[in-house]
Formats: structure tokens, C-alpha cells, sequence
């Protein structure tokens, strides 16, 4: 490959650099280019007479916004995008000739699509539910998709089944309700009924599905894919994402809340954090099953509502992504981005997962509907990087002008090219399994057993992540109207855990179940969220700061704070600036108002001697609100009094002090912990 067209990791911003336009400051024109006069009136039969057909101008605005929307996403509608690079840390050439993975410190420009799957594209975002973790690689060799999630496992093992699912999952059709919720019947019917769903439910109640930001969480890849390398070996393989800033969860009663204070709330975080420069990390990790080990495990590979646990099949990390730029268009990038799980390079190649298999079909089909036609790859967001020829041609929107008199293979008039390319040549070859069998109907017998990976879940998660299942179960039941839903899914559960079933049922009044599974079996500590990277970079902080405040020593605390990556935002009660006790001012963020105890990572109160009863009663708020979901409170000076009232101090990650001595150590170290699950709240 000669240098120019060599793929670096700014390939593709520079491809989609011929595709921006820029409107300001040009003059107003038609889609023709004719520059238009007026644009606010139209045209008329006399200045109270009806508009006139000739109007062009009007038409055309008129149609194009008529046509604007286009449908959204079956599922994963609400969603939001990065581009970044990923870097390969090593050569993986002895697993896979794949290219974006054969050179260490190779780069391959990235897009990334995070979303909530229920919901509809304009629903809350801090609901509960899986995040899709979608990455397109821009590789020299083609696009590859990795169509991925933030748990590892699905809720159902055949892709046949996958409309009923989302069926039971959506809206009730005979009124639309809930919007972005599992907690009604027709999801708790269908999990009784296909006892499948068991492993990823117990995800889906756990803190995995209240994601804090989408740049802390894990993604998974599911199925099991096949490494191939150039001699053709081929090695089973599970794709992970993990975040460098851990895994961490919002709580229950702070999600919905947030989910009316700012439905915006986990793009407005990855869209901040690149903005500021606090770029989203991600390192990829690979977990490797040799094909002649395939039937050595207590599970079947090929089973999507299986995990292959990292204590058993380590994770090998091989790279990092970097999301580092927004897009420019959420419309042209976000929305118009069509991601494939069957965009595989060479060196990628696909398992026999019935899930898997069936996804292969779905993807193109719903781009077809959703984005109009067979040419979306020539959209600017998913074009490859790489030339790419074939004869295929025309259909709606075609932008290639294919020169030339031939569209055929084979054909002499061009010298039979576009010409297919030898494997050596990089050309795809698809991995040689060798296959028998019969056509059935049917699920392999290695597939039937639902509860074994789900108890391990249970059992690896510490007191309080499963005190949230339970809270999880409990609000989601409870909120099923039909008994009978209630009691199957308790009895179901009492094969994940006994008590577990019993406790829930006992809050959503059903009989508990008298027999199920009491046994303390297998776990996996990497399942817990207890035991993941913990870090205060990049967290927000809400600082409570009024007229009068001790700004010498707040100012040193801030200093410390921001030297940590902290994000520092000022409340106050009013917009504006604030002058602490020497003069010194800072500019108010957000007013008690516009801002809310549930936005922020924690509470710094400072207060001020002299603040009115509204602020005292706001800042008291916001300090008791933090506290409640387990957040951490600084407050030094007249801050103080707030948690003195609230009987707060003492308690586990309540920082108190004085400004001057170890406070911020001391604070900066709480908010490390994300939460303080072993404060007692009332
Ligand atoms: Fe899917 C979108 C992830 C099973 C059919 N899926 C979609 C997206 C993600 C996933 C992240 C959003 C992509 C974007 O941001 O544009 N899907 C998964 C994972 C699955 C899975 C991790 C199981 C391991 N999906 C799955 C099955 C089917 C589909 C079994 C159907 C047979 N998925 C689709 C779809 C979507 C989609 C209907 C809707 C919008 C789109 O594709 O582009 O084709």
C-alpha cells in the first residue's frame, strides 16, 4: 500500500472532512443553489391572499422538513456516539491475521454508539435496562463491527426468538405503557415462560443496569467468535471492553429522579468528558478457548446466556480505544451509523451461536427500512476507509458514479476485474468447519440448563449488590398487576436462590416458594462491582458556596480537587458570582434550582455565615439527599452545621474538618469509594 492511502487513526475524520458543510455566515440558498430573498413570507395573492403554488422555495422547505424523520431503531434507539482511535498493544498474529490487531501500536480510527435498548429514541436515559456498546473499526481491511453490550450475557439462546422478546419487553401494545421499563407484566410473563431469560434478568436487576456514566461500564461482545490466523487455526473468542475508570452504578431512587431532572443525563456526561478533554478509555481485553477444548466446560460455548468466567479463561488485554472527539452531526453520524454484528475482517469469523447466526440476517434488513434503501454504506458515517469495488449498483440515493460499461462477474471487457483476491491476498475466506448433522428444530440438550450461571451471579455479588437485586425484583414485580405473573417469576427465581424468592415475595405478596436452590456454589469475584477499579477522576462535585464563604481555604481545597481530575461545579442561590469573606469570587455554576443533588458524584458544603432560610433549607437538601444515596459529604466551616442538624457525622464518608488540614485527603479519598454502602440510612 503506497503512502496515501495508508489508514492512520485520523483516516477517517479526514474522509469525513469532504462532507462537512459549513452554513454560517454564507448566504441563504435553495437545494439548487438559487439564492433565496426572503424567507419568512410566502408567497401571495395580495398580502391577505392565499399562498401560491409557485412558491418553490416554500415547497422545498416545506417537503424536506416533511421527510425529516426517519424510523427509529427497533430497538437501541436512544442512543449516543464518539469517535476515537483504538491502538493495538501487541501483535495477535499468532491468533488472528487480522490486520488492526497484527503490529503493536498499530491505530484504527473507531465509532462508538452507547444506548438504552427498551426505550424510544427521545425516553429517559438512567432507566433500567442493558446499554448497547457498539464499535465500527475503520480497519484497511474493511469495517468490523463488534455489536456488543454492557453484560455478557443475552436473554434468549435463538434469534427466532428475539421479536417475541422484544415484543414482551416494549410497551404493552393496548396502551403504549411503560416507556423504557421492565416492570410490567407482559416482560415478567415472558421470563416465566422462557426460563432462558434467567442469567441476563439477574444482570438486568443488578447495578449493571444503571450505569453512572456509559464511560463506566464494561462492554461484552456475548457470542463466542472465532479467531483465525493465517495458517488457519481458528481459536473460539469473547471480545471485552473495560473501562480504565471501572464499573459504577447509579442507585434506583437517584435514577428516576434523574430521569426528570435531566433525561440527558449519560450523553450530557460523554459529550462533557470529551469536551473537556477527560477522553473515555477503553482497553480491549480477549478470552481464548482453543476449537479442541471446546466441550471441556460445565457450559456450552456456543450458549449466549452463558459467561465464560475470567477466573477460568483469563482476559487478555490487547489494546485500548480513546473516544476522543463528539460528532458534528447527531443526525449523520449517530442516528445514520449502521452497525452490523456480521461486519467481520479476515482473521474474524463467526461461532455457531444460534444467536449469533440469526443476528447475521437481522442487521442489514432493518438498515434497509430504517436508512431507505441498499446504499447506506455510502453514508459518510459508514463508509469504509479502504477503496471498496463490486458490481452492485444503483437504488435509492446512489452517490458512486460507477464509470465504465461493465457490471458483471465474470466478464472480459474489463479483464474479469473488480477481481476477487486469493486469502493470501486478503481476500475473506470463511473458516473451514467441517459439519454434520440433521435439519431439526430443535436445542441442543448442552443448552438446557438456565440456573447455574445465574446462581454464580448471586453468589458472587457482595451484601449490598444483592440487596439492590432484591429492591430490583421487589419494584419490578410489585409493579405487575396479574398475580399469577408475580408468583410464576418468584418461583422461577427460587432456583437462582431460595431466600432470595422468599424475600421477594414476601414484598410483592406472593406465596413464597417452599423448595429451590440453597446451595452456595460456584462464583466469580470479577462479577462484582465491589472489586473493580475505583477512582475519583473525573467525578463531579457539587460545591454549596454562599456570600461570605472562607474562600482562602476553599480555594486550596478546590486546588486539590481539580489536581485529582475532579470536576468542581459552584451552586448557589442565585446565578451570578459569589465573594467569599477576602474578596475572592467565583462564578456560580448552578442555581439550587437548575442544578440537583442527584447530577453530582458528591456534596462539598461550605455555606457562608450569613445565608438566607432558602439556602439553608436548599443546602440541607442537597446534603441529605447525597447522603441517602450513599454519596460522599465534605463540609467544612458553616457547612458543618448541616450535617450536625442532618446527625450525619461519623458516619462513612461524611468529611469533616477544617479546609486547612487533611479535609480534601481525606475527601478525595471518599469520593474514590463511589458509595458508602455501609452507612446507615434511615
Ligand atoms: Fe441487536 C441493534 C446489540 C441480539 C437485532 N443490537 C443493536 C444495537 C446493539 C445490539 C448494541 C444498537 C447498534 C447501534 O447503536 O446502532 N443485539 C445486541 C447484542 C445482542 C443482540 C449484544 C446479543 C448478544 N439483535 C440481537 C438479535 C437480533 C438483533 C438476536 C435479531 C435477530 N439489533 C438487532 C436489530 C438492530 C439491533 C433489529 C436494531 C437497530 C439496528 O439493528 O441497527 O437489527
Amino acid at each position: 500500500m503506497d503512502k496515501k492511502t495508508k489508514i492512520g487513526a485520523d483516516s477517517k475524520d479526514e474522509q469525513l472532512e469532504q462532507f462537512r458543510s459549513d452554513d454560517a455566515g454564507k448566504d441563504l440558498t435553495t437545494n439548487q443553489g438559487v439564492k433565496v430573498s426572503e424567507d419568512e413570507f410566502s408567497l401571495k395573492a395580495g398580502e391577505r391572499g392565499p399562498t401560491l403554488m409557485e412558491d418553490f422555495h416554500f415547497r422545498e422547505k416545506m417537503t424536506h422538513f416533511d421527510h425529516e424523520r426517519i424510523p427509529e431503531r427497533v430497538v437501541h434507539a436512544r442512543g449516543y456516539a464518539a469517535h476515537g482511535v483504538f491502538e493495538a498493544y501487541d501483535s495477535l498474529e499468532h491468533l488472528t491475521k487480522a490486520k488492526f490487531l497484527s503490529e503493536k501500536g498499530k491505530k484504527t480510527p473507531v465509532f462508538v454508539r452507547f444506548s438504552t435498548v427498551a426505550g424510544s429514541r427521545g425516553s429517559a436515559e438512567t432507566v433500567r435496562d442493558v446499554r448497547g456498546f457498539a464499535t465500527k473499526f475503520y480497519t484497511e481491511e474493511g469495517n468490523y463491527d463488534l455489536v456488543g453490550n454492557n453484560m455478557p450475557v443475552f436473554f434468549i439462546q435463538d434469534a427466532i426468538k428475539f421479536p417475541d422478546f422484544v415484543h414482551a419487553v416494549k410497551p404493552e401494545p393496548h396502551n403504549e405503557m411503560p416507556q423504557a421499563a421492565s416492570a410490567h407484566d407482559t416482560l415478567w410473563d415472558f421470563v416465566a415462560h422462557n426460563q432462558e431469560t434467567a442469567h441476563a434478568i439477574m444482570w438486568l436487576m443488578s447495578d449493571r443496569a444503571l450505569p453512572r456514566s456509559f464511560r463506566m461500564m464494561d462492554g461484552f461482545g456475548v457470542h463466542a467468535f472465532r479467531f483465525v490466523n493465517a495458517e488457519g487455526k481458528s481459536h473460539f473468542v469473547k471480545f471485552n471492553w473495560k473501562s480504565t475508570l471501572g464499573v459504577h452504578s447509579l442507585v434506583w431512587d437517584e435514577a428516576q429522579k434523574i430521569s426528570g431532572k435531566d433525561p440527558d443525563f449519560n450523553r450530557r456526561d460523554l459529550y462533557e468528558a470529551i469536551e473537556n478533554g477527560d477522553y473515555p478509555e477503553f482497553e480491549l481485553g480477549v478470552q481464548i478457548i482453543p476449537e479442541e477444548d471446546e466441550h471441556k466446560f460445565d457450559f456450552d460455548l456456543l450458549d449466549a446466556t452463558k459467561l465464560w468466567p475470567q477466573e477460568e479463561i483469563p482476559i487478555q488485554i490487547v489494546g485500548k480505544m480513546t473516544l476522543n472527539r463528539n460528532v458534528d452531526n447527531v443526525f449523520a453520524e449517530t442516528e445514520q451509523v449502521a452497525f452490523h454484528a456480521g461486519h467481520v475482517v479476515p482473521g474474524i469469523d463467526f461461532s455457531n451461536d444460534p444467536l449469533l447466526q440469526g443476528r447475521l440476517f437481522s442487521y442489514t434488513d432493518t438498515q434497509l427500512i430504517r436508512l431507505g434503501g441498499p446504499n447506506f454504506h455510502e453514508l459518510p458515517i459508514n463508509r469504509p476507509v479502504c477503496p471498496f469495488h463490486n458490481n452492485q449498483r444503483d437504488g435509492y440515493g446512489r452517490q458512486t458514479i460507477n464509470r465504465g460499461q461493465v457490471s458483471y462477474h465474470k466478464n472480459g471487457l474489463a479483464n474479469n476485474t473488480p477481481a476477487p483476491a486469493s486469502p493470501a491476498d486478503g481476500g475473506f475466506e470463511h473458516y473451514q468447519e467441517k459439519m454434520e448433522g440433521r435439519k431439526v428444530r430443535a436445542r441442543s440438550e448442552s443448552f438446557k440448563d438456565h440456573f447455574s450461571q445465574a446462581a454464580m451471579f448471586w453468589n458472587s455479588m457482595s451484601a449490598p449488590e444483592k440487596e439492590h437485586i432484591i429492591e430490583a425484583f421487589s419494584f419490578e414485580l410489585g409493579k405487575c398487576k396479574e398475580k399469577v405473573v408475580r408468583q410464576n417469576a418468584v418461583d422461577m427465581f427460587a432456583n437462582v436462590n431460595l431466600e432470595m424468592a422468599q424475600t421477594v415475595a414476601k414484598n410483592v405478596g406472593a406465596v413464597p416458594p417452599e423448595s429451590g436452590n440453597t446451595e452456595i456454589g460456584k462464583t466469580s469475584p470479577a462479577l462484582s462491582q465491589e472489586n473493580t477499579i475505583k477512582t475519583p477522576a473525573t467525578r463531579k462535585v457539587g460545591v454549596l458556596l454562599g456570600d461570605g464563604f472562607e474562600d482562602k481555604e476553599v480555594s486550596k481545597v478546590f486546588d486539590a480537587l481539580k489536581a485529582k481530575g475532579l470536576q468542581v461545579e459552584i451552586v448557589s442561590e442565585m446565578q451570578g458570582m459569589v465573594t467569599g469573606k477576602n474578596g475572592g469570587e467565583f462564578e456560580v455554576d448552578h442555581t439550587f434550582t437548575t442544578a440537583d443533588p442527584v447530577l453530582y458524584d458528591a456534596i462539598y458544603a461550605v455555606g457562608s455565615a450569613s445565608v438566607s432560610r432558602k439556602f439553608a433549607k436548599e443546602a440541607a437538601r442537597y446534603v441529605g439527599e447525597a447522603f441517602d444515596h450513599y454519596k460522599p459529604v465534605g463540609a467544612t466551616h458553616d457547612g458543618m452545621k448541616w450535617i450536625e442538624a442532618a446527625h450525619m457525622q461519623g458516619q462513612p464518608g461524611v468529611i469533616t474538618g477544617s479546609a486547612d488540614g487533611s479535609f480534601a485527603a481525606d475527601f478525595i479519598a471518599a469520593i474514590t469509594k463511589h458509595r458508602h454502602w455501609d452507612r446507615q440510612v434511615e
